[in-house]
């Protein structure tokens, strides 16, 4: 077998969680209800019956789970601030809660006692609920940003004399493709969406772009506010984390495809990476399916964006798939770029192996080709801030069975490698990687059984036990930050 690639000896890895998967303690400490309350309780069937309300009770347990992170070797922690535990009403006039600030400042002391650096994120997912009855939440672009503002100041404020690295928001195009006002699919809080049977109100046809722009505009006011009131003092990092899968036409040799692929990519990243990180306007191909259901950027939108400069490229991988060109015109709620997505080519070559959830299959090679595409394109540094799967079949293991990880221990290993590799070999500058995530958590609508644990947790006794991956990957790392290159900042290159 090769040899592993090379990670820089300054590489910064760990694990990494979000607050409504793991913390539970909902009715606590004067924290307010956020939209996934409401819909875990509402609507149990489009959860698989799960919620939040006790997940991994880590409210209570942090000082444990940090043990077993000091254990693991990890070296960072990436966390999210619940927003209805700070402002439990949500807005920029409503009341600061101090329990809830006490309990992340708990948080990051154990953090730093430990030795382990704090990222903290501002959103995943857990938009106070208040907001979302005051006035649709993300669908009211102008109000969302000014209370999400609100939201950063009192974290940077209070949090920034110990965190120095701070993302924005997780996943916009989740947000606005599943969920909060459901934009698109309805799968996630609080689940509007005009093309799910389940659901009754929302239209997919607009609602996605516009609570786009709102995330978008939400995190360029966030990082310009970090950049002219904090960064002097606090010299911290800012990014956001950007999912989005690598595509590869279904027929190689068909224009079509190839040219589906690329839009395919341009609607999942290029959506909120060219404003974003270029502070350019959205991907000409959207404009050219969406038309003005595409909301413009003003003037004044474009001067904020450059405002906002950012630090460093959160990437959240998971898996890749091939993509078909479709001969029909686009429909009105296409959110894809009028094509198909597939997980297996023309000559029925599957993309990659398949794991324990069906969107996921194991696409390191992708993954480099990602990374790659990623640097090449928008030109900051990136960080990795999720990686990690369930094992085939693991909703139905045992802990026993469970803690035998092998396939997991493979992922790790290959994706390890496809870092090392779009670095020494294509030149990305690619500076640290998180795990996800650090314990099995509540898997949003697919509730508890899809497993994406490195520890294994008993819902029913809370217990936590290490799967042999939490235990090798500290391993992993040091076997290649010791044949470590010199950490180099590579330049993107030009013309990709
Ligand atoms: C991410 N997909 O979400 C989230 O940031 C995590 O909170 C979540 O637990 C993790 O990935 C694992 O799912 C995604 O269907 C959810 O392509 C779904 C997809 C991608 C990312």
């Amino acid at each position: 077998m090769a040899p592993p690639t090379p990670l820089p000896a300054d590489f910064e890895w760990g694990f990494a969680t979000a607050a409504y998967q793991i913390e539970g303690a909902v009715d606590e400490d004067g924290r307010g209800k956020s939209i996934w309350d409401t819909f875990c309780h509402l609507e149990p069937t489009r959860t698989k019956g799960a919620s939040g309300d006790i997940a991994c009770d880590h409210y209570h347990r942090y000082e444990e789970d940090l043990d077993l992170l000091s254990r693991y070797g990890g070296k960072a922690y990436r966390f999210s601030i619940s927003w209805s535990r700070i402002i439990p009403l949500g807005g920029r006039n409503d009341p600061v809660n101090e329990a809830g600030i006490a309990f992340y400042d708990r948080l990051i002391d154990a953090l730093l006692a430990r030795g382990i650096v704090p990222w903290a994120t501002l959103y995943h997912w857990d938009l106070p609920q208040k907001l979302h009855d005051r006035y649709g939440g993300w669908l009211d672009v102008e109000e969302s940003q000014l209370d999400f503002e609100r939201f950063a100041k009192i974290c940077y404020e209070r949090f920034g004399d110990r965190v120095k690295n701070w993302i924005t928001l997780n996943e916009p195009w989740i947000v606005s493709i599943f969920q909060d006002k459901g934009y698109a699919t309805g799968g996630n809080a609080p689940g509007r969406s005009s093309i799910n049977p389940q659901s009754s109100e929302g239209n997919t046809a607009t609602e996605p772009w516009t609570v786009g722009k709102a995330l978008i505009m939400s995190h360029a006011r966030a990082v310009a506010l970090y950049n002219k009131k904090f960064r002097g003092t606090q010299k911290g990092r800012i990014g956001i984390s950007l999912n989005g899968d690598f595509y590869e036409p279904w027929d190689s040799e068909d224009e079509r495809d190839k040219m589906a692929a690329e839009r395919r990519m341009e609607f999942h990243i290029g959506w909120f990476a060219n404003p974003i990180c270029l502070a350019q306007d959205y991907p000409i191909c959207m404009r050219e399916q969406l038309g003005d259901r595409l909301p413009a950027f003003t003037e004044a939108d474009f001067a904020l964006l450059r405002e906002a400069k950012m630090d460093f490229y959160g990437m959240n991988y998971y898996t890749s798939q091939f993509a078909r060109h479709r001969d029909e015109p686009a429909s009105e709620t296409d959110f894809l770029g009028n094509l198909i997505e597939l997980q297996e080519n023309k000559q029925g070559v599957p993309v990659g192996e398949p794991s324990g959830v069906h969107w996921l299959r194991s696409t390191p090679d992708l993954f480099r080709k990602h990374l790659t595409r990623v640097y090449r394109k928008y030109g900051l540094p990136i960080y990795v801030t999720e990686n990690g799967c369930p094992c085939p079949e693991e909703d139905k293991m045992t802990r026993t069975e469970a803690v035998e990880d092998t396939y997991r221990i493979r992922y790790f290993q290959d994706h390890l490698d496809a870092v090392g590799l779009s670095r020494t070999e294509d030149g990305s500058d690619i500076k640290g990687y998180f795990a996800w995530s650090l314990m099995d958590n509540l898997e949003w609508s697919d509730g508890y059984g899809v497993r994406f644990g490195v520890t294994f947790t008993d819902y029913k006794t809370l217990e936590r036990t290490p799967k042999k991956s939490a235990l090798l990957l500290k391993g992993m790392f040091e076997d290649r930050m010791k044949q470590s290159v010199s950490p180099e900042t590579h330049l993107p290159s030009e013309g990709f």
